[in-house]
């Protein structure tokens, strides 16, 4: 019916519809743009009603025994929901952008009082929840940054909830415009596992802090100086903060742990300075910080380099992430983040000139939101119900340790918990006692689930190698150089002995890697996909090829399933059950789920039954049980 109301529209009949009859009728042409995408739509929900979701990692049906209460964010003023028109309260960003970011490290450090990373929209669940939480924007006025991209978040949301990781940038963007977006940045690896070429890389921050990122927490996996430097100068260039990451593993205040000492972190925050960064992160993947060594490395940080904002992010695997971060906030560190409770810290210095300024209603209202919210995923929970202090043994990071834990179910590894962890510890060792956080903390978990699942020991790993045994790519790689040079080296003769012949780098990895033809890449995509390839699209296409691949197949299926409300993203809808989809501003379909037909055995499909905006639709689904 539609094509038929556009071939006997007046203009199409007078034979002028080539001229501008789309200009002049765009209302015809959105009307079938939005049938056809409420016809995606429908398919996908019907494939989640005939196969169930195919979201990777998902167990079961999210499970709320209750209906879901999702509250209001309200202004703690009244019962009124916060005011979304009324122009946002000046926060830290206006500072970046109207004074850049030499004078917000200044603003920062004088800030008499703590100030706080939210990190909900990406190590938390990255961390918790598998990083499968998709595009939400609820945030605090008053806080010195939100990490809300970077890390697995790029690729797992092109990957698994088939969203686009620049598009859900531009939403929030759009949403928070007044507090400073911060990403992880994982120095030459940028958002991926390996090294891209140096072009990538700084073509990636530019459009990155184009599209909304204004602090870059840069980091390499192994505390790799040249890798930190690219990563640096491409955020200079691209106008971001720079704020350049020490990883931190060991502990300082245990003086049998010899490698990576005091000295080793002020030598290393000294190379930084060096290269003029603008804020000192630490970063504790794992959560190793303990109190005494807070105090012991942000006191001798803070002594020797009085000016310089420093931030500081740990995980609480342990249990002991309020009580290192308050230790952290006395010993002069400015700018905080903490995995463990924001409620519980900033309840902890509310009366003191540490305060955070950030009003505890607001946190308890956002509290409110999440413990709800979080119900939608409980299928993807990692099941971690308790701390875990033998991660001062197994060292393994917060956003690592429930994504093993799970691959290691899958792998039927699952009873076998306790003794990956034990193999992490020995394969860091086998590694040479290594920094680890991604990518390189990878390796290191390949090679422990390798060890475990060929029930090797320590030696027998030593002894293999000898043996000319084949290893998985990832720790190949690794002992060739490509993720860079680790500190103290490349253990030998193990290195030797398991690339044999293959070509080892012992310098930056990126010097060696073509400079990639961006212009060529964008030609090829949109042969491939159509003029509407963006820039961006080419950086995704740039970085991860394949993922990006699958997603745009996933958006020719399905079309963009952001608008689908998580609910129903995730599980089938009940026999008669009525949910909204807003499609865009002022376009609402009213989907009603009416039956599931028979198998037909001819076709192997399924019909599923909608009832859309009053009308029945059917779509076919094929069967995959
Ligand atoms: C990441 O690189 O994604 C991390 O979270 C490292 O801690
Ligand atoms: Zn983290």
């Amino acid at each position: 019916p539609f094509l038929q109301r556009l071939l006997i529209h007046s203009a199409f009949a007078n034979g002028e519809a080539w001229t501008t009859f789309i200009d002049d009728t765009p209302d015809l042409f959105r009307l079938v743009e939005s049938k056809n995408r409420a016809q995606k739509i429908l398919k996908y929900l019907g494939d989640v009603v005939v196969n169930g979701s195919s979201i990777k990692g998902q167990i079961g049906e999210p499970s709320f025994k209750q209906p879901l209460y999702l509250p209001t964010i309200r202004s703690q003023d009244g019962p009124e929901p916060v005011d979304l028109s009324s122009p946002p309260e000046r926060g830290w960003r206006h500072i970046i952008q109207e004074q850049g970011p030499e004078a917000f490290a200044k603003a920062v450090r004088e800030y008499k009082g703590v100030l706080i990373m939210d990190t909900t929209w990406r190590d938390a669940h990255q961390s918790l929840l598998a990083t499968r939480v998709r595009t939400i924007a609820h945030a605090l006025a008053n806080a010195y940054s939100l990490e809300m991209w970077g890390g697995a978040t790029f690729d797992v949301s092109m990957r698994f909830l088939y969203e686009d990781p620049w598009d859900r940038l531009m939403k929030l963007r759009k949403l928070v415009p007044n507090i400073p977006f911060q990403m992880l940045l994982r120095g030459a690896n940028a958002v991926g596992y390996t090294s891209y070429p140096d072009n990538v890389i700084y073509d990636f921050c530019k459009k990155a802090k184009e599209h909304g990122v204004d602090i870059f927490r840069i980091f390499d996996s192994l505390n790799y100086l040249e890798n930190m430097k690219l990563g640096i100068d491409a955020v200079r260039k691209a106008g971001g903060v720079i704020e350049a990451a020490i990883c931190y593993t060991g502990d300082v205040s245990d003086p049998n742990k010899t490698k990576y000492n005091i000295d080793y972190y002020l030598n290393f925050t000294q190379e930084l300075v060096n290269e003029g960064i603008h804020v000192l992160g630490i970063k504790d993947m794992a959560g190793l910080l303990k109190p005494e060594a807070a105090e012991i490395l942000i006191g001798s940080i803070r002594k020797r380099w009085p000016d310089l904002p420093i931030h500081v992010h740990t995980h609480d695997t342990a249990g002991t992430g309020v009580a290192s971060m308050l230790a952290a906030a006395k010993a002069g560190m400015s700018g905080l983040t903490s995995q463990p409770s924001m409620g519980a810290f900033v309840s902890a210095l509310e009366h003191s000139e540490l305060g955070t300024g950030i009003r505890l209603e607001d946190v308890h209202a956002l509290n409110e939101y999440w413990e709800q919210a979080r119900k939608l995923y409980s299928c993807f929970e990692s099941g971690v119900l308790s701390g875990d202090s033998s991660v001062y043994e197994h060292e393994m990071p917060g956003g690592q340790y429930t994504n093993l834990m799970f691959q290691a179910s899958q792998l039927g590894l699952g009873k076998q918990w306790k003794e990956i962890k034990k193999a992490y510890a020995e394969a860091n060792y086998l590694c040479g006692d290594i920094i680890k956080v991604t990518p390189s903390s990878k390796v290191v978990g390949d090679l422990a689930q390798f060890m475990v699942t060929n029930k090797w020991s320590y030696n027998d790993v030593i002894e293999k190698a000898k043996n000319n045994t084949s290893f998985p790519v990832s720790i190949v790689e690794f002992f060739q150089g490509y993720l860079g040079q680790p500190y103290g080296g490349f253990p030998e003769p193990l290195r030797s002995n398991i690339i044999r012949d293959l070509p080892r780098i012992d310098g930056r990895p990126g010097t060696t890697l073509k400079s990639k033809d961006l212009d060529e890449l964008k030609k090829e995509l949109i042969a491939k996909y159509g003029r509407s390839i963006r820039d961006i699209d080419v950086s995704s296409a740039a970085i991860y090829p394949k993922v990006f691949a699958e997603y745009r197949e996933q958006l020719e299926k399905f079309g963009d399933v952001s608008v689908i409300p998580t609910r129903y993203f995730l599980c089938k809808p009940e026999i008669g059950e009525e949910f909204c989809i807003n499609l865009e501003e002022g376009v609402t379909l009213i989907i009603k789920f009416l039956a599931i037909g028979p198998l037909s055995t001819t076709t192997g499909k399924r019909e599923v039954f909608f009832d859309l905006n009053g009308e029945t639709r059917a779509v076919g689904i094929e069967d995959r049980s």
